[in-house]
């Protein structure tokens, strides 16, 4: 039975969506300009249930942020530092290392690997990075370097993009996180980001990362200075991707967060933003076999209440967030297995534990009541 529909210019999508018909640009835009938000979530529930039933996956992950040292200085970031800023850090591979194991356990199954475009780390630098982390901890997947970072590197080595995914691949890079796509829009781009790589090199290194085997996610940032029609377009540029290769796992919309950014004037996103954001992901994109609603972003309160507006994914453990408490997020820097379990069991979920690659992972429960 389908709900009241508030906002009767919805009446055409939710008929596709119950069918099971890919929506259009229109579509994402008859969606975006309603504020008629349960008929919006009702619609992306349909669509979560119908793919991932009443499961909620989470992992236990850990981030790495090997260096805040970035040439770009993009507008959006409070992450990057220039070289000579004297708060700017580097890591050692034996710090990498180091940092890697502080609060390992055998749950970690995952680490996320990010920073910044670094002038004097090269390809050898990463490789050796991760090989050392293979055999250290030869179980842990490395989601690893967004396609910025991989573009950054291919140029500064003079090699193809293609060559730089192949050299880091074997020395242990297991899939690539979603992150740098920002907002494809080239105004956009030009204004919040305009040294890195543009929208259409982003989907491209995606591409080849697919072809080469290599899963990765995607991100949008949103909620700074970007239209409802950047928006569609990001996701439907991502959908076509994905027709192509298949290579994405997982969608994470990103709330863009001003404070200590260039863009400080601009005011957070609202819950009802955050929450629409998840909910229209998941109606455009019908070939993404997950939706991630990322706590560290969304607050764990908003990422709660969207396990019941589209998204089947809360992410992981985390342990030390630097990104986004750089730019004054106010959310905790990791959450506890026991407190992500309560958090989706309490929106009525099934609690999944699963690896990078969606596989679940099974615990003996009895042990870890000891452990959290
Ligand atoms: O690439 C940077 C964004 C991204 C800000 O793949 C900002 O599983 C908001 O990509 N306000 C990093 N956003 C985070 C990311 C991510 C996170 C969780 C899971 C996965 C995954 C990927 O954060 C950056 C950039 O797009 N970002 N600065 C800011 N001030």
């Amino acid at each position: 039975m389908v709900p009241r529909i508030a906002d009767k210019s919805l009446l055409p999508v939710a008929d596709k969506v119950l069918v099971g018909e890919r929506l259009s640009f229109e579509d994402g835009m008859a969606l975006y300009r309603s504020s008629d938000l349960l008929t919006v979530g009702y619609l992306a529930n349909v669509v979560r249930e119908r793919l991932n039933g009443n499961k909620t996956y989470f992992n236990v992950n850990r981030h790495i942020n090997p260096t805040d040292v970035c040439v770009a200085a993009c507008k959006l970031c409070a992450f990057g530092k220039q070289a000579r800023n004297p708060t700017a850090y580097t890591m050692s591979l034996e710090q990498v290392w180091h940092t890697a194991g502080v609060g390992y356990s055998e749950e970690v199954s995952e680490f996320h690997i990010v920073g910044g475009l670094h002038p004097q780390l090269g390809i050898d630098w990463f490789a050796n990075m991760f090989r050392g982390l293979k055999e250290r901890f030869p179980a842990v997947h490395l989601k690893a370097l967004t396609m910025v970072e991989i573009g950054y590197l291919a140029r500064r080595e003079r090699i193809s993009i293609r060559e730089t995914l192949q050299r880091l691949r074997d020395a242990g890079v297991d899939s690539l996180p979603g992150g740098g796509a920002e907002i494809f829009s080239e105004r956009v781009r030009r204004i919040i980001c305009d040294h890195k790589i543009d929208g259409n090199e982003w989907i491209e290194t995606a591409r080849t990362a697919h072809n080469l085997g290599l899963k990765s996610n995607a991100t949008m940032l949103y909620g700074h200075i970007e239209t409802d029609e950047d928006r569609v377009d990001h996701l439907l540029r991502l959908r076509a991707l994905q027709d192509d290769t298949g290579g994405f796992q997982t969608y994470i919309p990103l709330a863009f967060h001003p404070e200590n950014t260039p863009m400080s004037h601009l005011p957070m996103t609202s819950g009802f933003q955050d929450i629409k954001a998840i909910a229209i992901a998941r109606l455009l994109l019908d070939n993404f076999p997950h939706i991630k609603a990322y706590w560290i972003m969304m607050t764990p309160k908003i990422a709660q209440v969207a396990q019941r507006f589209g998204a089947d994914d809360i992410d992981g453990t985390v342990v030390e967030e630097k990104i986004y408490h750089d730019a004054g997020a106010k959310t905790p820097q990791a959450l506890r297995r026991h407190q992500l379990l309560r958090l989706i069991r309490e929106a009525g979920r099934e609690p999944t534990e699963r690896d990078t690659l969606y596989r679940k992972v099974s615990r003996d429960e009895a042990l870890l009541t000891l452990a959290v």
